[in-house]
């Protein structure tokens, strides 16, 4: 008698659950929902999707499965390769300057027009789960929970509507699990949505989930033939403090530790996650590090082969965190498809810049070089985006806003932005010729971590010009084509005369069209350089010099 009940209950209960399930999937709006999904660093060259060497040996089949789905775009780039200025020009559809948003720790003007304001005015359910940074409260969300800065990998406290909470587990999962928990349970389903899930990972210092922590301990990487570097000409690129074997901190980045037997960290300036962790989960890291800590130390390494030894750990630790991403874009596709919300959803999966793998030796970004100024991008939506294309066309994050606000079928609210829509190349409608033939690019953090100079310049399909202007007054220029490491600055070759007179035009045509004026070099605040590199001491270890 009781256990028919209990089944009469299980079933009604179960039939409650697709009955629900099915509702939300016969809501499909008119204008499509868009989940924005933007990891923290991630570069392309780790998703095997881009056919990198080093993205083939770990692959993202849940990242792949968008590209595959939809579209895959090889020359997107950021217009200022750092966190909070990314952010505020996919918000506003403006460049940094514009936007008044130049460099990490400056103050995000909310009360500017942005994209999730337009968007949630014209009808559409509007959240944010995850990295915010640009100090000062979300505004134009129906949600928000964010953490908090940079956050922590373990154990992170999240801002929910003004309230600070510590939530036990993984920074990606927990961020994963609240973009579902809103879309399945919290959202107003019979409007379309806009869901920015921003993750933390893999930001420095790149801690993996406990359950990948070993993951690729015997993967052996190819390191970049540029990591030992001979640079010539390039003066910023010569000064900078991003070199993975000179400037990463021992303890805090690469978990190295002070000798064999211990697992207290080597050089750790700044406070861990360590602290944050619960007893178990310290157990399960230190069984995971002690045995590869303690061959190394048994290994004695040195000079060069510790320099290739670090790079090999860096990749372990940056690629073990971005699995967990992966994944977490997995069970939002999962749920996409299992709810029929698929098929009127633009799922769109990028990173806010792109990242140094080794490349020249270094880490980090900053630099209009390639490897930083790309960033990923692939997007879906069944029906309207072809499955498996490839976009060459140049598009910038600058363009992000206007692109959905194109999907959303409001274009005009974007007619005072500064991008363009890239929607017609998504359904075919325009070759990328006709797109667009320069970007602008334009970094300002400087003095500051890693000692990248200000610069700013155009790239097109083919040529590069960079100026660093500040500091040093350098020209840089090179010929993609022939040089895509960009090693040999050809500034001064007369080979190039001709395209070099052309570049300057288009680079003085382009600063007037987007406003800039000489005034702008001055804006940013000048900070004390002495002061900044002595917070950023340049540890022991290998040199190239
Ligand atoms: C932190 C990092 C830097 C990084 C900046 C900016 N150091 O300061 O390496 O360049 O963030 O990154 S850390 O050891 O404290 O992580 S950004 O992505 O937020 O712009
Ligand atoms: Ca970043």
């Amino acid at each position: 008698m009781i256990n028919k009940a209990l089944t009469i209950l299980f079933l009604g209960i179960f039939a409650l659950g697709c009955k629900e399930k099915s509702l939300k999937s016969e809501k499909q709006t008119a204008t499509p929902n868009i989940i924005f999904i933007m990891a923290d660093d991630h570069a392309m060259q780790a998703i095997s999707a881009y056919g990198h060497p080093l993205g083939k040996l770990v692959p993202t089949p849940n990242i792949d499965r968008i590209a595959k789905n939809g579209a895959l775009f090889n020359n997107s780039f950021v217009t200022n390769s750092i966190c909070g200025p990314s952010r505020a020009v996919i918000l506003t559809g403006k460049h940094s300057h514009i936007n008044g948003f130049r460099q990490n720790g400056d103050y995000f003007d909310g009360s500017q027009p942005t994209l999730p304001k337009m968007l949630r005015e014209s009808g559409y359910q509007t959240a944010i789960v995850g990295k915010w940074h640009l100090h000062g409260q979300p505004q134009g969300f129906d949600h928000w929970k964010i953490i908090i800065d940079q956050g922590n990998y373990y154990n992170p406290d999240f801002i929910e509507n003004g309230d600070t909470t510590r939530i036990k587990g993984y920074a990606t999962d927990i961020i994963t699990n609240d973009a579902l928990d809103w879309l399945q349970y919290k959202r107003n389903d019979s409007l379309p949505f806009f869901l920015m899930v921003h993750h933390k990972a893999p930001h420095r210092n790149w801690m993996p989930a406990l359950r990948h922590t070993n993951k690729y301990d015997s993967v052996q990487f190819p390191l970049p033939e540029t990591y030992f570097p001979k640079l010539k000409n390039q003066k910023a690129a010569q000064e900078q403090q991003q070199t993975v074997y000179m400037d990463m901190y021992e303890g805090h980045d690469l978990k190295m530790t002070k000798k064999f037997g211990s697992t207290e960290l080597a050089h750790n300036p700044w406070k861990t996650d360590f602290e944050r962790m619960t007893v178990e989960q310290r157990k399960q890291w230190n069984e995971a590090y002690l045995p590869k800590n303690n061959a190394l130390h048994k290994a004695n390494l040195t000079g060069k082969d510790l320099a290739k030894w670090k790079g090999q750990r860096y990749l372990q630790e940056y690629l073990g965190t971005i699995a967990a991403v992966d994944e977490g874009i997995g069970r939002v596709l999962d749920y996409l498809e299992e709810s029929g919300l698929n098929e009127n959803t633009l799922v769109v999966y990028t990173s806010d810049q792109g990242f140094y793998l080794g490349e020249k030796g270094w880490f980090d970004k900053r630099f209009m070089y390639e490897e930083s100024m790309g960033m990923p991008l692939v997007m879906q939506l069944p029906g309207t985006i072809e499955s498996g294309i490839k976009i060459n066309a140049l598009v910038q994050n600058l363009d992000f806003a206007q692109t959905f606000l194109d999907f959303a079928n409001i274009p005009e609210l974007g007619l005072n932005m500064q991008g363009k829509s890239f929607k017609s190349l998504l359904e075919g409608s325009m070759t990328e010729n006709d797109f667009r033939d320069i970007v602008y690019y334009h970094y300002y953090d400087y003095p500051a971590f890693h000692m990248v100079k200000k610069h700013y310049g155009i790239r097109t399909k083919r040529y590069k010009l960079m100026h660093f202007y500040d500091d040093i007054d350098t020209w840089e220029f090179y010929d993609l084509k022939n040089d895509p490491q960009e090693l040999y600055n050809a500034y001064s070759d007369d080979k190039y005369l001709e395209v070099l007179t052309e570049m300057h035009k288009k680079l003085d045509s382009v600063q007037e069209a987007y406003q800039i004026t000489v005034k702008e070099f001055e804006q940013a605040p000048k900070k004390n350089v002495e002061l900044a590199k002595q917070n950023f001491k340049r540890l022991r270890g290998y040199t190239n010099n």
